[in-house]
């Protein structure tokens, strides 16, 4: 029933599948050749964004989204299946951050943007059979999939906001100009959630999507009232029109007021295309007299007799077309990291550590009883740079190298081969 505009979510990519160390054995053949297979790929938990979707409750509900897993290799070089990817629908204008910052801001239908990897899988031992190790007889192990804490938000996507302060008639407005039937009644914060309509529909002035935003008051910057957790909402609408009761004891102050909040929440938001609307002209003797009163151009209107509706209907058109021409367009964001993860080196006293989680797992997936692996996961840190970075850092030969759980010699590459 509620609206979930915040949610904390948790996903995880498919672990990539093993690679199969196999060896063929056919009849009257001395010796068969390494044909173990590569696993198949972990699949990836993908976010997309469906505007049938209001908010983010189905998310809140269902707050662990794991991809599926990619398959095993196996014998006659048969390839594991590849890992299903996760597409999880999220409303237009859904934000995603993890710890690292902003991960994706999805706006328009259909835009998705990955937020877990899967897993690589791992070779089978006939792709790593090559010139130095003709028939390998162990296989990769496949790489765990992206785990992450996701922060979800949404802010949701309009051309129009309504904003005034409680109790102004925001929702009667939109309930004339479009075919939305937000609950209205006598009291301040009976909206506690936005509300989205269509205006133009019938023809009158432009297509525009209309959000009414519960109401603000003073302060609501700093957290009162509903405080600035509709603010952010407002912040996606490219015009905003300004809902003043034109029967409450000082209009001109209460427009201050709401113009104030928008300024101290974002200073760009007091720049943003606007309209003042009075309404509740029916409640008032000279209603053109107290409009004026909120600078030149406000209009009025009233939700009870209908006053005004059709040219504020016509404006709001008009506003939205010119909101439409002076923005950006708007275009999903999707930052991208780096495809590997990075490490860092530490130094502890007389050791160093190095630390990420890309290196640490490859020592944790590497089974230390089997030197080739040991082996391929020494070439593996060397590729990534891990050895120069420690010589950087100032490591010699023979000092303790930390990654994970487990300790090392340091070995440098050079050394290893003037041995050899
Ligand atoms: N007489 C008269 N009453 C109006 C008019 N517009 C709204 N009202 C009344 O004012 C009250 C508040 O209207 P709403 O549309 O719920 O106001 P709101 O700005 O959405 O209020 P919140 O959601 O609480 O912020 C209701 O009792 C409406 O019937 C109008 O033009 N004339
Ligand atoms: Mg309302």
């Amino acid at each position: 029933m509620g609206f979930v505009d915040e949610v904390t979510v948790f996903v995880r990519g498919g672990r990539g599948g093993d690679g199969s160390s196999s060896i063929l054995h056919e009849p009257y053949k001395p010796r068969g050749g390494p044909d173990g297979g590569d696993g198949g790929r972990g699949g990836d938990v993908v976010f997309e964004v469906d505007p049938g979707l209001r908010d983010l409750s189905w998310l809140a509900d269902h707050p662990h989204q794991r991809a599926g897993n990619g398959g095993s290799g196996r014998g006659r070089n048969r390839s594991g299946a590849e890992g299903s990817d996760l597409v999880v629908k999220v409303p237009d204008g859904t934000r995603v951050e993890d710890e690292g910052g902003l991960l994706a801001d999805l706006v328009g239908a259909g835009s998705r943007a990955v937020v877990a990897r899967g897993g690589r899988a791992g070779r089978g031992n006939a792709s790593l059979a090559g010139p130095r190790n003709k028939v390998p007889r162990s296989a990769d192990a496949g790489e765990l999939g992206e785990e992450r804490r996701l922060s979800v938000e949404l802010r949701i996507v309009a051309d129009v906001g309504l904003v005034g302060l409680p109790n102004a008639g925001k929702s009667t407005l939109l309930s004339k100009i479009t075919a939305a039937r937000p609950k209205i009644a006598a009291y301040p914060f009976t909206t506690l959630t936005p509300n989205l309509g269509v205006a133009g529909v019938d023809g009158v002035g432009d297509r525009s999507v209309v959000a009414d935003i519960p109401g603000l008051v003073e302060g609501a910057h700093e957290g009162k009232g509903l405080g600035d957790r509709f603010l952010r909402h407002v912040s996606r609408c490219r015009a905003l029109v300004l809902v003043v009761d034109l029967s409450s004891p000082d209009p001109a102050a209460d427009l201050e007021t709401v113009r104030a909040e928008l300024e101290a929440y974002d200073p760009e938001l007091a720049r943003r295309p606007a309209l003042v609307v009075g309404t509740k002209a029916d409640l008032v003797d000279d209603p053109s007299r107290l409009a004026a009163a909120l600078g030149r151009g406000a209009l009025v209107v009233s939700g009870v007799s209908g006053q005004g509706v059709d040219v504020l209907a016509e404006r709001l058109g008009a506003l939205a077309r010119e909101a439409a021409a002076s923005a950006e367009e708007r275009r999903p964001v999707i930052v991208l990291r780096p495809a590997r993860p990075t490490f860092v080196v530490q130094r502890e006293g007389q050791r160093f550590r190095v630390i990420g989680r890309g290196v640490e797992r490859w020592v944790a997936e590497t089974d230390f009883e089997d030197p080739v692996k040991v082996g391929r996961l020494q070439r593996r840190l060397v590729k990534e740079g891990v050895e120069r970075r420690l010589a950087e850092a100032g490591a010699r030969k023979g000092d303790e190298i930390v990654i994970g759980d487990r300790a090392f010699d340091f070995q440098p590459e050079e050394d290893r081969r003037g041995k050899a």
